[in-house]
């Protein structure tokens, strides 16, 4: 290829040629202001009328710059830059809209947004590609309202049922399939049909790694694996007060030292282990009544998979005794899984020579957190580029990058992509 300009100048694919870092940040801070959180970050929740407001704003700007859209039956979007050869398969570039109640403005937002600003620029410099390009919304990313995370790209890769996808509820009964109808995204071609020539996802790290080490890019090689243990504890209903100690069957105490025991089992798995809860539900949550029922998701994560499996057999077991100490009931039901995952060493490699070649600092990393590129590399050829973002900080309002991390992700995104899709002179 010939010498690209930088950032404006004649247009004309070069090894130089960067993606138009205004236009991609405009995009991300337009996005941002659908669904508000209420500390500068979003609270876009999966399957809200936000969500649906994000996808309308996403499709509207996809077809503007000619793409076609895909809906299936769990509401993935799928927008299509059609390629020179009609029997080739599509390189699939995506991550998802939806956010954690106080979530960010860029967790995966960026990597949706990326995507569309590879095809925009794609279109700039009329590029033709032997394969079609396919940019990707991932319905249900987070899990945050419907447990388990990254559901939709589940089901598209044949680990979990559309059924079990329909059913799944969030804390006030709806269910994914009635709230995905009511929204009007649950669309009819058959999940999973779609087949992929390879899926890249570019993704803030939501770590501090880069940041501290001043590096541009994450070279993903691999996503540490996930277990979810969905705990409920029987206890017995009765006043704060005027029941003496020794006559509690106390819910909330067998919670907190299962809490403290799950620290406890992390930290001797050290390194490379993570453990702790995010969300919890007292009933009937009342200052003077002792829980009846507490209900809590243990988050267990390691690139190692024995360590991960020893982890979770560990809690399991000493969850059980707490309880039985306390003759408090326990049932552990898990709620989310994946094994480690390793990324396709072909498209790491091509990550690494689009950052080398677009002289940005970068250094390989194992993803701390999930993505839907977990699901993918089950049934394509996958990896994941990374940027940095402030003090590694993620699921925060607070979550920030600059436009330069975004436009130098965005920039390696698209010189990888091109080299698989193939460009047609
Ligand atoms: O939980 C995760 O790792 C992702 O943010 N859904
Ligand atoms: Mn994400
Ligand atoms: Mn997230």
């Amino acid at each position: 290829m010939t010498t690209g300009p930088s950032r404006s100048g004649a247009l004309t694919l070069g090894d130089n040629t960067r993606i138009d870092s205004a236009r991609l940040w405009d995009s991300l801070m337009a996005m941002a202001q659908i669904g508000p959180g209420i500390a500068g970050g979003n609270n876009r929740q999966t399957l809200t009328d936000e969500d649906a407001q994000g996808r309308a704003l996403f499709q509207s700007w996809c077809e503007a710059a000619g793409l076609s859209m895909g809906v299936d039956e769990v509401g993935n979007m799928f927008m299509t830059r059609a390629g020179e050869d009609p029997d080739a398969l599509p390189v699939y570039v995506g991550s998802h809209l939806d956010t954690q109640p106080t979530g960010g403005k860029y967790d995966g937002v960026l990597g949706v947004l990326a995507g569309l600003e590879v095809a925009r620029r794609m279109n700039d410099l009329g590029i033709k590609t032997k394969h079609p390009v396919v940019i990707t919304n991932w319905t249900n990313e987070e899990g945050a309202r419907f447990a388990p995370a990254m559901l939709a790209s589940g089901v598209f890769a044949g680990e979990l049922s559309l059924d079990y996808a329909y059913a799944r509820k969030d804390m006030e009964g709806k269910s994914f399939g009635d709230e995905l109808a009511r929204i009007g995204w649950r669309g009819t071609e058959k999940v999973g049909a779609r087949k992929m020539h390879a899926y890249y996802e570019l993704h803030i790290e939501q770590g501090p790694i880069l940041e501290a080490e001043e590096c541009d890019i994450g070279v993903v090689t691999h996503c540490q694996g996930l277990w979810w243990l969905e705990f409920t504890l029987t206890g017995k209903e009765a006043h704060t007060g005027s029941t003496p100690m020794k006559m509690r069957t106390n819910a909330g105490l067998a919670m907190a030292r299962i809490l403290e025991m799950v620290q406890e089992v992390a930290m001797d798995a050290q390194p490379d282990a993570v453990g702790g809860v995010g969300q919890m539900q007292f009933s009937p949550n009342s200052r003077n009544v002792l829980p009846g029922k507490v209900v809590f998701t243990v988050d267990i994560r390691s690139p190692d998979l024995e360590k991960l499996t020893k982890m979770r057999s560990q809690i399991e077991a000493r969850g059980a005794e707490i309880c039985a100490e306390l003759g408090v009931g326990c049932t552990i039901e898990p709620v989310g899984h994946f094994d480690p995952v390793t990324f396709t060493p072909e498209l790491v490699t091509a990550v690494r020579g689009a950052a080398q070649k677009l002289g940005y600092k970068y250094r390989d990393l194992v993803s701390g957190a999930g993505h839907d590129a977990c699901w993918a590399a089950k049934v394509a050829p996958t990896t994941m580029v990374m940027c940095p973002c402030v003090g590694g900080l993620s699921h925060n309002e607070a979550e920030e990058i600059s436009p330069d991390w975004a436009a130098a992700g965005t920039d390696v995104l698209f010189h990888a992509v091109l080299e698989t899709a193939q460009v047609v002179e």
